[in-house]
């Protein structure tokens, strides 16, 4: 019996680790008429009575063993593809990988930036988690002016004093404290307000703000750099008017609106029947601005303007709800693929 068990071990040995040849040869040797199996099998008449039991558990879960490892063998040398290397074309095409598409506000954003920048106008960048100062008081909004409310801006518990950004104007503040004139800016980037979120409002969105500060700046470089702008983002048919405005930072300030790309003037949904949408807000910086980022306010002037990037694309793709920007749904996102 003892003599059986050394048998069956060290052949199991064997098949475990066999290296002996392909499925067929493996068979011959254990499992075909004259095979191992069979010969182990004869050993069942020298075991004692009192043996044969066991004996017979441990052959016929041998056997079973062995014909699992055959299986194996036939599945790898057979039917996997890894192994038939012959069978492989190696100068077919692999598979392609599906690519990536652009995000519609990277896009729009992208596009402003390079319409600017044929005009002269560089990037410039900050922080988003801002002070008080650089967000709101700089940019001469008074102490209890609405924007400062707690439902619109996002204050850090840590400091009162400090916020995220509500509009990339902050950025520009940065620039002129620095001192360097003339300045000619374009500041893109993401900005934060406590609205409830809708299919016209959410909680974060994408700005591109401009600044130009030299001598003798007027409104007449403000209304044609706006007017090149939209003749390049929408195309040469598009009409601009500018409405008067208010904004504590500008003085004078308007609203500038394009004829409605949609119906091309004669009234549609898009444009309320009117003809026009508004696609962004400008002005002449207010002096008390200026002064407050040291820049004289006798020596220079300059103009400022600010647009939404969700509202420029919304425009642009006839996009009807601002919270597909954020929804990371492919079936959204794949529409870009090609675009712009
Ligand atoms: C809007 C209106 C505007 C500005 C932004 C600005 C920045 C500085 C000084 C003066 Cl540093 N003005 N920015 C001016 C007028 C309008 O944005 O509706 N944005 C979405």
């Amino acid at each position: 019996m003892e003599q059986l068990v050394n048998q069956i071990t060290a052949l199991k040995e064997e098949i475990t680790t066999w290296n002996g040849g392909d499925a067929e040869t493996f068979r011959i040797k254990y499992l075909g008429t004259k095979g191992l199996v069979k010969t182990i099998m004869g050993e069942m008449k020298n075991v004692a009575v009192e043996n044969k039991k066991e004996a017979g558990q441990l052959l016929n879960e041998f056997k079973i063993f062995t014909e699992a490892k055959f299986e194996d063998l036939k599945a790898a040398t057979l039917d996997s593809p890894l192994t038939t290397h012959d069978e492989i074309d190696l100068t077919l095409p692999g598979d392609s990988l599906p690519l990536g598409s652009r995000h519609p506000i990277s896009l729009v954003k992208n596009k402003i930036i390079s319409i600017f920048q044929r005009l002269g106008f560089a990037v410039a960048e900050g922080p988003e988690i801002e002070d008080d100062f650089h967000n709101f008081s700089a940019l001469n909004l008074p102490e209890n002016h609405p924007a400062r409310d707690m439902q619109d801006t996002f204050y850090i518990s840590q400091n009162p004093d400090w916020l995220l950004r509500t509009h990339t104007s902050s950025v520009q503040v940065r620039e002129m404290q620095k001192g360097k004139l003339p300045i000619r800016i374009i500041c893109p980037g993401r900005v934060y307000r406590n609205e409830t979120i809708s299919a016209r409002a959410h909680c974060f969105f994408h700005q591109v703000e401009g600044l130009y500060i030299a001598e003798n700046v007027s409104f007449a470089d403000l209304k044609q750099t706006l007017y090149f702008f939209v003749q390049e983002m929408f195309g040469k048919d598009v009409k601009v008017r500018f409405r008067p405005s208010y904004f504590p930072f500008t003085e004078p300030s308007a609203e500038m609106d394009i004829s409605c790309l949609i119906c091309g003037g004669t009234g549609c949904n898009v444009c309320k029947y009117t003809g026009w949408v508004e696609i962004l807000g400008c002005g002449m910086v207010h002096p008390n601005v200026l002064d407050n980022c040291g820049i004289d306010s006798n020596k220079y002037t300059g103009f400022a303007f600010g647009m939404g990037i969700e509202r420029i694309t919304m425009l642009k793709y006839q996009i009807k709800d601002l919270r597909l920007f954020s929804e990371n749904d492919q079936r959204f996102l794949k529409q870009f693929t090609s675009a712009v």
